[in-house]
């Protein structure tokens, strides 16, 4: 097994760990079980902003934040998941398990990599604008490949709906440059147009602000960036939508901890059960989001 190992750092507020498995290294942190950056060999793959700050209550901008139990503004989502909230005009972006502490279960390095595992439990979190019994355990494993595991328990004695994203920032080399493929013929919702159905015409490239939820798609998509001569591949389980987002150059002047240029060289594809794609769990069911990235 390729050299590895597990060390416990403290960026400004945040606890976080720096994990290294031969030439990859991962950084999480305690807040949110927030995957803040990725990097294979000498280039990140997982992008983290440079202007990212490390406060507590606040989500880092980049690397992979977890938007859960809805994605987006919560009047963007089906009623079945506005339903399960007491106080619609209150309720945060993309819900309220980025900006808290999630505790650390266990860290075990075995023959196939290392593990790490994190719980947020609602039973020690209350939400009393979120009312219902459930817990989330994020299952990391690191070797060649980056492994993400979401699981959502519902605990309660009723169903319980949800929305949810795996909010991934990928590294590239010139947005203006990368295509996405895997998409061809997916249908999505044009955020920027109403949520209006439309249908993904060819590859995906991108000539201004884009901001999408694709829907019925492949568990194999590919970022594909001639310019650094890689592939990104992302594979997935457990979701048939996806999130495509690049701010491009108003947005990003009104975006927190992201520099003017910075949307040049970052495009977020989010694996998801967003929209028709929510989840309804049964009192005692759970569900599983997976995703796996790597490049060649
Ligand atoms: O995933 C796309 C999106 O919903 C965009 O509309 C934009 O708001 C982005 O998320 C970032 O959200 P955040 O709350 O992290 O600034």
């Amino acid at each position: 097994m390729p050299h590895s190992s597990v060390e416990q750092i403290q960026l400004d507020e945040l606890l976080c760990w720096r994990v290294r498995y031969g030439s990859n290294t991962l950084l999480i942190s305690q807040q949110g079980a927030q995957v803040l950056s990725y990097i294979e060999g000498e280039r990140p793959l997982i992008w983290l902003s440079d202007l990212a700050s490390f406060k507590r209550g606040q989500p880092v901008r980049g690397g992979i934040p977890i938007c859960w139990p809805w994605f987006a503004n919560l009047g963007q989502n089906p009623p079945s998941v506005q339903a399960m909230h007491l106080q619609l005009d209150s309720a945060p972006a993309h819900g309220f398990v980025r900006g808290v502490d999630w505790q650390l279960q266990g860290i075990q390095t075995k023959d196939d990599g290392i593990h790490l595992d994190f719980t947020f439990d609602i039973r020690l979190n209350p939400q009393p604008d979120w009312p219902h019994d459930a817990l989330l355990q994020l299952h990391l494993h690191l070797n060649e490949r980056l492994h993400i595991a979401l699981t959502t328990c519902n605990r309660g004695d009723t169903n319980l709906t949800y929305s949810q994203a795996l909010h991934s920032y990928f590294a590239v080399s010139d947005i203006r440059n990368v295509q996405i493929d895997g998409l061809q013929g997916s249908p999505y919702l044009d955020c920027l147009d109403g949520w209006k159905r439309q249908v993904q015409d060819g590859l995906q490239h991108f000539s201004g602000e884009t901001d999408r939820v694709y829907l019925e798609t492949a568990d194999r998509l590919t970022i594909v960036d001639e310019a650094w001569q890689r592939r990104i591949h992302l594979h997935s389980s457990g979701s048939r939508s996806a999130v495509v987002w690049n701010p491009w150059i108003s947005k990003s002047q009104r975006l927190s901890q992201f520099a003017h240029e910075a949307w040049q060289n970052m495009l977020c594809i989010e694996h998801a059960n967003a929209a028709d794609d929510c989840k309804t769990l049964s009192s005692g069911e759970q569900h599983i989001l997976k995703a796996c990235i790597w490049s060649e």
